[in-house]
Parts: structure tokens; sequence; C-alpha cells
């Protein structure tokens, strides 16, 4: 065995005994893509597939942070030991900038029961899914029960972390601008709990009709996407969305293990075809490239076409075509 393996194969040892410093040393190498990284991650990917994964999007603002903070309290109350991955370089959960809210998870990082992580939202080659899902692997082979990601609710993360999770919580809130278009598109056809947080306030009403009228607009299966009301600063609510995902849980668990992995992986891997299909062709000074992008100029091709040709090419190039 090479040193690498040797090495890789002692840190999937302790990271599988719970030892939560070879957790997160595990998370930073594949975080920052290490070749050892990648060695820990095969290691310990049979032992991954029983933690919950779930996903907290929604605008910022909406209150996803405290709802989270306040879901994390409810699980430990159930004995779950729960792990949180922060897309999220400024969530005050992991160390951002709230004092408030860090001083309220103050309780939750002191608890050996929760396992807080931040990942960078940028330099994931590949998107950042492969990477989150990468990561998802190891905290789940390390047995925590429960992840919960939460993702800052701007720019391309919370698709990527749509695309990872099992279920999917999307929070909104009133008072957000243009009301429920604070909701990004697509957001809500990944939804499987719509949550109208801040239901406190006297608009909340007004928030969840237009959430409801949207979900019958977009599509007939989300008759049955649950929506539920909360306070997440007071904790009102919290319960009946922990019902909800735990009931979803079960029966997305129950449907089938196997057919659930595999479709996160075909997923995964169409994404990171994508991303290194792109990478060979901007670094592409081959002729023959030239000449289709030519072509495509000239009008003797389309671009769907000039791709095809390309992709066919690379592909027999690669030998595996
Ligand atoms: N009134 C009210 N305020 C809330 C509620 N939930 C969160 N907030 C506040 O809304 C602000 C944004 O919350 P935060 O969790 O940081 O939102 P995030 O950007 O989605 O993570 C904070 O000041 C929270 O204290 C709620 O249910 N009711
Ligand atoms: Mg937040």
């Amino acid at each position: 065995m090479s040193d690498l393996t040797t090495q890789a194969s002692h840190m999937a040892t302790r990271l599988r005994a719970g030892e939560v410093a070879a957790l997160a040393r595990a998370i930073s190498l594949v975080d920052s893509r290490e070749e050892l990284g990648s060695q820990i991650h095969r290691a310990v990917r049979p032992y991954a597939g029983q933690a919950e994964v779930i996903g907290i999007t929604g605008p910022p603002g909406a209150g996803k942070s405290t709802l989270l903070n306040a879901l994390v309290a409810a699980f430990r109350n159930n004995n779950k030991r729960v792990a949180v991955v922060a897309v999220d370089p400024s969530s005050p959960i992991t160390g951002g900038a709230v004092l408030g809210d860090r001083t309220r998870m103050g309780e939750h990082t002191s608890d050996k029961g929760v396992f807080i992580r931040s990942l960078a939202a940028r330099g994931h080659l590949g998107g950042l899914s492969a990477s989150i899902l990468k990561i998802i692997d190891l905290v789940d082979a390390a047995g925590w029960d429960v992840v919960l990601l939460e993702t800052v609710g701007a720019g391309q993360s919370e698709t990527e972390v749509a695309e990872v999770a099992d279920i999917n919580v999307v929070v909104n809130a009133p008072g957000l601008g243009d009301d429920v278009q604070a909701i990004k598109a697509g957001i809500l056809e990944i939804a499987d709990v719509l949550v109208v947080n801040k239901a406190d306030s006297p608009l909340a009403q007004r928030t969840e009709r237009q959430l409801k009228a949207m979900l019958q607009l977009r599509r007939e299966e989300s008759a049955n996407v649950p929506v539920i009301n909360t306070v997440a600063t007071t904790g009102d609510g919290i319960d009946v969305l922990l019902s909800a995902i735990t009931e979803l849980t079960r029966t997305k668990f129950k449907s089938s293990k196997n057919k659930r992995l595999l479709d996160r992986v075909r997923r995964l891997v169409a994404q990171e075809a994508a991303a290194q299909a792109k990478q060979v062709i901007l670094g592409d000074q081959n002729p023959a490239t030239l000449a289709l992008f030519e072509g495509i100029l000239a009008g003797e091709y389309g671009y769907e076409e000039a791709t095809v040709k390309l992709m066919s090419r690379r592909y027999a190039q690669a030998g595996c075509g």
C-alpha cells in the first residue's frame, strides 16, 4: 500500500470510530479537493447512506438560520445526533456576524451531539454539490443521524443543496420585498415542505395564500406539499415541521434507499460531466475544434450539432465512446 492509501485507511478508521477531529480533517481535505480526501471518501463511502439529509433553502432574511437552530434543538430532544453543514461562510451559526444568533447557537456548540461545519461556497470545480455530497458521505459514515444543510439563500447554493438533500425545506417569510417572488424560480419545484416563517407577522396569511396559489399553478404533485407556519424565534410550529420532515423521510427512505442514492449519484455525475466538459472545451486548441467553431460562424452547423460532433470526438479520443 502507498503511504497515501495507508494514511487514508487510518483516517477512515478514526472517522468511523466517531473521532470528530478525524471527521473535521477529512472534510477539509475533501473541501480542498486533496487526493487524500478522495481516498478517505472512497474508503468510507460504503458505510454512508443512513443519515437523513435535509436542505434548508429560501431567500436571505426568511429566517433559515433561526429555524435551523430551532430544528437542531428539536432533533436533539428526539435524541438524534445532528450535523449542520452550512454552505454559507457568513452563517451566524458557523461563526458569522450576528452576535445574538451566535449566543443562541452557543447551547448547541457545546453539545457533543451536534457537529457544525461551514463550507466555502466558491472555487468548486464541478459545482458545489459534488463536494457537499462527499462531505455528507463523510458525516453520514461517521454515524450522524441527521445532516442539516443550510444555504445563504443567494446565488447558486440553493439549487446545489437541493440536488443532494433527501428532503428540501423551502423557507419563505412575509416582508421580503416582492412577496413570494423572493422565492427563486425553480426552488418551489424542489420543495418537499414549504415553511411560512415569521407567522407572527400580520402579513403571513397573505404570504401563505400566495404560496399555496403558486403551488397549485406549478404542478400537480405539489398539491401534497405541506405548507407550515412557524415562528422560528419562539419555536412555534417547529414540532409540526419536524413531524412533516419525519413523515417525508419515512416515506422517502422506505421507497428504496438504493434508488434514492443512485438517483443522487446520477445527478452528480451528470453535473460533474458538464463541468469537466466545459474545462476541456475551454482549453481545447485542437485545429479540428477550431474548424468546428469556424463552421458555426459560417453557418455550416448549429451550436447543438457542433457540440454533438465535438463531444463524440472527445469521447472517442478518451477511448470511452
Ligand atoms: N418576527 C420574527 N422574526 C424572525 C423569525 N425568524 C427569524 N426572525 C428574524 O429575522 C431575521 C433573519 O433571520 P435569519 O435566521 O438570519 O434569516 P436567514 O437569512 O434566512 O438565515 C433575524 O433578525 C431573525 O431574528 C420569526 O419567526 N419571527
Ligand atoms: Mg442565514
